[in-house]
């Protein structure tokens, strides 16, 4: 504690008055001047204080994370940690869903799907509900005192920095507010300063709506205790200290007052017993080590490693320089039809800046709203959805350079294996581990909400970003010791899982096609059937990844064989009457032709099953099968649309593709850019955010195929841009430029030498100053021998002689 007492800290009367006054809601105040815009493409910005929680700009180093509204009287910043979900550990399984899966399956095979759901809905769900929320942390409050005019307001987020900013003057003086979350010193620091001296005051508290309790220790420390269900649950500490040089310091029972100050700088510590430990203590220890360290000290080591993973990536999409232009105003103007290509591009860069602070190493994966949530009950307990969202929200981690973000969700699947065995056994007699469509924190596993819950496949789904760690890295060790463990005991639960039909196919029963519904011939409808496509497709991936994984690793020959025979019998993905690839094994109608999700496309994105070049007729159905939804899309959701962009690319649609990204900026967003999931409508949910940025790169670059392919999908709306630092499969960083539309350089960043295949349509290729050997393999695919630590520049031109 010897730190704690070099904090500079000067007793003065409790100025009660300035508390009573202070508050944004009861004086109007008169906003003067225009502020210039910031300084660089990288910052969303503002000319307003966020009066909205979907305004306030998000900070976040995967474990903190902290939404900043910028208001001029009052500084209200809403907090999150990850560990703060009602609820514990707890076992839902049902022990008697075995005894009554036989009869399900049966009611099944026979066409009676009506029946099949009654039964399964009263005995094969788990014996809970569902989830249990994840909630706020609580709100730091700073109440500057009244002010009646202030000129030259600006707001903002720089993703370059990770520092959240508040400018204005006021009084004569000028007033600047910075806000960061640190990863490497684990806090979060909000520093005030103003160009007079003495000028800075300010009535500091901590609360939470539920279940928590706050006071003041000594003249420089507010403390909050709790516990996320009142008498149970996990137990939480945050720690906030406050050096005020120059100024005077008093206290209330639960305020820090600081009157007078030069500056100010406020420090919080947030800890849970969510991974063991005692919350108070962890705090402490946590705002012990920071507390001797000065401002520029700790933004030193933030920006240091904020710029570490956020500059792997450049991307400039061209376009007229609206940067002059608050962010908000862009969003309105792109929703009028207005191009702003900069803006999508930061758009990707603000979805790369949220993985960063929602999703690092050590931390839980980031939810369905990252890691911010403003409430105790949020919309779907902002849990882990495996039917689609929390997948999305990985998408962009590997090409996006930032495979270490990826972390959290292997390490989440890890952890579910131990709970999923047992679900496994008791719901299904089966070896191996499943999750269905929902887990949390606390390691769910069972099937849980309604029918649509019996959906075995979660698992094996989060296995496809396990292996996927392994395809870009190419690092042996880590697929030996981590990835095929958890890939091979959930290909032992679908080989278990796996029946035979009466034509000898091996089918899943029951299965669902997330969270879609048919028509039954009586005219009912169902969700519950016998093989959706999407369960082919995921088993499909997930045991190629593992035959091919068994194969690097030269183990397991039997199994790679057992794995092999299974796939030769399982049933084959077939094209419906209407051309579609069939969503299920019988071409049943939707009975909602525009559902949201497009689960039995996932062979063409986000698997790798379904390409032009191996299987054209179902790439040609499963384009058919998309179109079919979009024209009859009636409500679509962010994610749809993120999704479908990606799927557009994977088809070489750039401007369908690039369609759906303005749409998802223009009317999905929140003036803070935070996806909401109905246009124009809350909730927010964050996959989209995810899935666009992942979108946009895939119209750049795409490595599925073993091969390099260069702006595949280049929409007419990006003729001339640059992107640096892509990752592509097999361990390349990729840089690309282009001119009216076309290729024009490339570079190669290579990590293990071997043969590389490059695919660029429309231009010729050739290696600048003929470092290389390019060999053309077919028409627009040329092959070169690699060196690691090397790396290759081609210049790419539209004809030869050029
Ligand atoms: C899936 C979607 C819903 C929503 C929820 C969180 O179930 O079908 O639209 O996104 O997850």
């Amino acid at each position: 504690m010897k730190t704690l007492i070099l904090i500079a800290l000067i007793l003065c009367a409790a100025c009660s008055a300035m508390e009573a006054e202070s508050g944004e809601a009861k004086k109007q105040i008169t906003f003067m001047g225009m502020a210039e815009p910031p300084a660089g493409g990288l910052t969303l910005w503002y000319r307003q204080p966020a009066e909205d929680w979907l305004e306030a700009l998000p900070l976040g180093n995967g474990r903190l994370a902290a939404m900043v509204f910028g208001g001029v009287q009052t500084e209200h910043i809403q907090l999150n940690e990850e560990g703060i979900w009602s609820g514990g550990p707890c076992d839902s399984n049902n022990p008697e869903a075995l005894q009554y899966l036989p009869e399900v399956r049966r009611l099944l095979f026979e066409g009676k799907n009506t029946e099949a759901e009654v039964l399964a809905k009263k005995h094969l769900l788990g014996k809970l509900a569902g989830v249990r929320p994840y909630q706020s942390l609580g709100d730091l409050t700073l109440d500057f005192g009244q002010v009646d005019e202030v000129a030259n307001y600006r707001r903002e987020l720089d993703l370059d920095s990770g520092v959240a900013r508040v400018t204005y003057s006021q009084g004569g003086a000028t007033f600047t507010r910075e806000a960061f979350i640190s990863a490497p010193d684990n806090v979060l620091v909000l520093h005030v300063t103003c160009d007079k001296s003495d000028r800075i005051n300010a009535v500091i508290s901590i609360s939470r709506e539920q279940f928590a309790s706050s006071k003041t220790s000594g003249q420089c420390f507010l403390l909050m205790t709790g516990q996320t269900d009142g008498e149970t649950g996990v137990k939480f500490r945050v720690n906030v200290a406050v050096k005020s040089p120059g100024g005077n310091a008093d206290t209330t029972d639960d305020k820090l007052i600081v009157k007078n100050a030069d500056s100010l700088t406020l420090l919080l510590t947030a800890a849970t017993d969510y991974r063991g430990g005692d919350a108070v203590d962890t705090a402490r220890r946590m705002l012990v080590d920071v507390v001797g360290k000065s401002y520029d000290a700790l933004l030193k080591a933030h920006l240091k490693e904020h710029r570490k993973l956020f500059r792997r990536v450049r991307l400039d999409l061209g376009g007229p320089e609206k940067s002059k232009l608050p962010t908000d105003e862009r969003i309105m103007a792109l929703a009028k039809g207005e191009e702003d290509p900069a803006l999508a591009a930061l758009y990707f860069q603000f979805g790369r800046y949220l993985l960063m602070a929602s999703s690092r190493p050590g931390c839980l994966p980031a939810n369905l709203q990252g890691k911010w949530v403003d409430q105790m009950k949020p919309p779907w307990n902002a849990d882990y959805h495996t039917n689609i969202n929390v997948q999305m929200n990985y998408w962009p981690a590997e090409v996006c350079n930032l495979a270490e973000c990826a972390e959290p969700l292997i390490e989440l699947t890890d952890s579910l294996r131990e709970p999923g065995r047992k679900t496994a056994q008791v719901h299904y007699g089966c070896k191996g581990w499943v999750a269905h469509h929902l887990t949390d924190a606390w390691g769910f596993t069972a099937p849980a909400d309604g029918v649509w819950g019996i959906w075995p496949m979660g698992g094996a789904w989060l296995c496809q970003h396990v292996w996927e760690h392994y395809a870009f890295s190419g690092d042996r060790k880590y697929l030996k010791d981590r990835a095929y463990p958890i890939m091979k005991e959930s290909a032992q639960f679908l080989l278990d899982f796996l029946v035979e039909d009466n034509k000898g196919r091996l089918v899943t029963n029951p299965s669902h096609s997330p969270e879609n519904s048919f028509r039954l011939p009586d005219g009912g409808t169902a969700v519950l059937c016998v093989g959706a496509t999407m369960d082919f497709m995921v088993i499909h991936d997930l045991f190629t990844n593992c035959i091919q994984a068994s194969e690097i690793l030269n183990i397991d020959n039997e199994f790679r064989e057992q794995l092999q025979a299974t796939l030769s019998k399982l049933a084959p993905l077939q094209v419906g009457k209407n051309g579609q690839l069939q969503e299920w094994l019988i071409d049943y109608d939707e009975s909602e032709p525009g559902h949201r999700h497009v689960s039995h496309l996932f062979g063409v994105y986000p698997g790798r099953q379904i390409t032009e070049r191996e299987t054209p007729r179902f790439y040609k159905a499963a384009r058919t099968s998309l179109e079919r939804r979009v024209k009859s899309r009636k409500i679509d959701t962010g994610w749809s649309l993120a999704w479908s962009a990606s799927l557009w690319a994977r088809f070489g649609e750039g401007d369908l593709a690039h369609q759906n990204i303005t749409k998802l900026l223009g009317r999905h967003s929140a003036a803070n850019m935070f996806d909401l999931i109905f246009e124009g409508r809350q909730p927010f949910q964050i996959d989209a955010n995810f899935g666009a940025t992942a979108a946009i790169a895939e119209m750049l670059l795409q490595s599925h195929e073993d091969e390099l392919n260069f702006l595949p999908a280049l929409p007419k709306a990006w003729p001339s841009g640059s992107v640096s630092g892509l990752r592509a499969r097999g361990n390349y960083e990729v840089d690309l430029a282009w001119k009216a539309g076309r290729l024009s350089t490339a570079k190669i960043r290579v990590k293990i030498s071997g043969p590389v295949q490059v695919h660029c349509h429309g231009v010729v290729l050739r290696s600048k100053n003929n470092a290389v050997e390019l060999k053309q393999i077919y028409d627009g695919v040329w092959e070169f021998a690699a060196e690691a630590g090397k790396e290759y520049t081609f210049i790419a031109s539209s004809s030869p002689a050029n």
